[in-house]
């Protein structure tokens, strides 16, 4: 067993090297007077020779939790993100509660208002240092974290760390919870000594039952029109290999809804887009593979004869309060372990006939599918305000091959299909809105080398507290490009009130409230006061040469770019 020895003056200094040593290779973090050891841990720097994360600061919680969100992303590493106290933790919810519904580990964590009034290092010097204290601070989002613990004592750092990371990184993974109070943080830690490596792993992913297996595939083998709806399996880049061979293996069409990982190339040969409604009419059997909502029953769901059969690491969703779809059987396990599995055990009992039977029916209808998209680009084309179509479109032939798009929202992947595992990352199903800037940022850092490009409506732009956004960019020197669709409303809440009222007082006004974001800001000036491009763009012919100006600033000029693309209403989402 290999110990490491590190002299620290603080347990500050030890937290540091511990986390460095378990591979978090940044802390994202917005400080306040609970920071005082942490700052004075890092200003001694590597002095006895530990490495130490690399500090990012970030001016908003959120903005720190997005960005820590992309970075684990598109890194498969759990970062740390810290913040002040009480404040600073309801500041961050939002972030946490899109990391907690899309499973991605990160150790968050906050300072406590010390807790003593005087006496011991790090006791209160200021007057915040009382009302700031909470009975509860965790309380705010125990229901969000996998785990929440306090560090009371520096001989417990290594243990605790451990948890947390450990915890963190579990499937299903998700977001941990440490608040760490100013005194512990200060205390001196005499003869600090860890493992290196830890000694303490991340459980394994599990593996399905057989006979769970043996009635999925008996479910398939009858089923004349099967059909697969994901929404996560990409999350895990080595599943989308497994689906793609066992879509094609059995000829199975794959709906991707609500797309938040890309989880099967758009130009595989079963690939049936993004709409469940395709598929729902006619199917016998459908197999939800890491998908919280397959469909929204009270707009179309299967026939009630249909099969369905549910496949994840928590198939059930067991921290959604209600989830009601009919479940046939539910399949725990990791897709990358089921499907090869589910493939052996269907095999026999499909013929090769029915399989050729419905490949050829796929080919039929991705091919109408696919011309009815081009017709409707070819409509749009000229159409002033813009259509959200053809920003996609147009995004499509201006991308790089290799690049990452970031959508919270207002992409139409029908008009901009990604095609390699890892280069699409959509917004958590909570939906809290502000993620998607930042998180275009944390992908960056995690893949320096691609280009990245986050699509943005002008609500959820703002959401994410922008000169925070660009100030990160700059500071942090990530030049991403800031496409924002821009309808000038929340085209989401016109869309609600619309399908709920929709011979209404309100379809009939013509300003109903809280729909349109009257005056708004030059975006584009707002990225150019953070010295990135801007560029206004209301002519359809002129975004394709835009999209260039914009996309040479960010890869020759090495500045964050925005176009604020003046566009219908309506919306794309
Ligand atoms: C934190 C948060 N607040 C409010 C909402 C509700 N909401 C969902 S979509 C939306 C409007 C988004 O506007 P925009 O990004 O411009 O897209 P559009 O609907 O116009 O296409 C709002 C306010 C939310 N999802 N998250
Ligand atoms: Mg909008």
């Amino acid at each position: 067993m290999a110990r490491k020895a590190l002299p620290v003056d603080s347990v500050a200094e030890a937290y540091l090297a511990l986390l460095a040593d378990r591979g978090v290779e940044y802390l994202f973090a917005n400080a306040g007077t609970d920071f005082a050891p942490i700052v004075e841990a890092y200003a001694k720097g590597a002095g006895n020779g530990a490495a130490l994360p690399t500090p990012l600061l970030a001016t908003h919680e959120n903005l720190a939790m997005s960005m820590a969100h992309g970075y684990a992303a598109a890194s498969g590493k759990v970062p740390a993100v810290m913040v002040h106290v009480s404040v600073g933790t309801a500041n961050a919810l939002c972030g946490v509660l899109n990391a907690a519904r899309e499973n991605v580990p990160i150790l968050f964590t906050a300072g406590r208002s010390p807790l003593t009034e005087e006496g011991l290092a790090g006791a209160r010097d200021t007057y915040i240092h009382w009302a700031q204290e909470m009975f509860d601070q965790a309380g705010m989002l125990r229901e969000m974290v996998k785990w929440e613990y306090e560090l009371r004592l520096g001989v417990q750092l290594e243990t605790v760390v451990d948890r947390a990371l450990t915890i963190a990184t579990s499937p299903p993974a998700g977001p941990v919870y440490l608040s760490l109070p100013r005194e512990v943080l200060a205390a001196p830690l005499p003869d600090f000594a860890y493992d290196s490596p830890s000694r303490r792993t991340a459980a394994s992913l599990p593996a399905p039952d057989e006979a769970a297996l043996a009635q999925a595939a008996e479910i398939l083998a009858a089923a004349r029109h099967p059909a697969i709806i994901t929404a996560d399996a990409g999350r895990d880049v080595a599943a989308v290999p497994a689906l793609a061979a066992f879509a094609e293996r059995f000829a199975i069409p794959v709906i991707e809804h609500r797309q938040r990982y890309l989880s099967l190339p758009a130009d595989h040969p079963c690939h049936l887009g993004y709409n469940p409604a395709v598929v729902l009419d006619e199917a016998d059997a459908i197999l939800v593979i890491d998908c919280d909502v397959p469909w929204t029953p009270s707009r179309k769901a299967p026939n009630p004869e249909c099969k369905v059969i549910h496949i994840g690491v928590d198939p059930l969703f067991s921290r959604y309060p209600i989830r009601g779809f009919a479940c046939d059987v539910a399949i725990t396990g990791a897709t990358r372990l089921v499907l090869p599995k589910l493939g052996g055990a269907l095999a026999s009992l499909v013929s090769k006939s029915a399989i050729a039977a419905r490949r050829a029916a796929i080919d039929v209808r991705r091919a109408a599918q696919q011309a009815e998209l081009a017709r409707l680009r070819g409509e749009v084309a000229t159409m002033q305000p813009l259509s959200p179509v053809r920003v996609s479109a147009c995004l499509a032939e201006a991308r790089d091959p290799n690049s990452i798009i970031v959508n919270e929202y207002t992409l139409m992947p029908e008009h901009c299909s990604s095609t390699l595992p890892g280069s699409f990352f959509g917004s958590s199903p909570a939906a809290g809105l502000g993620w998607g800037a930042g998180a275009a940022l944390g992908v960056k850092l995690a893949q320096p080398e691609r280009q990245v490009i986050a699509v943005l409506g002008d609500g959820s732009y703002l959401f994410s507290n922008p000169v925070a956004v660009h100030h990160a960019a700059a500071m942090h020197r990530l030049p991403v490009l800031f496409v924002v669709v821009n309808n000038a409303m929340w085209g989401a809440v016109r869309r609600a009130t619309l399908g709920m009222y929709p011979q209404g007082e309100a379809a009939r006004s013509n300003r109903p409230p809280f729909i349109e974001l009257e005056d708004l800001p030059a975006f584009e000036q707002v990225c150019g006061a953070a010295g990135g491009y801007g560029e206004r763009v209301e002519d359809p012919a002129e975004l394709p040469e835009a999209l260039q100006r914009a996309l040479h600033a960010v890869k020759v000029e090495k500045r964050q770019a925005l176009l604020n693309v003046i566009c219908q209403g309506g919306g794309g989402g």
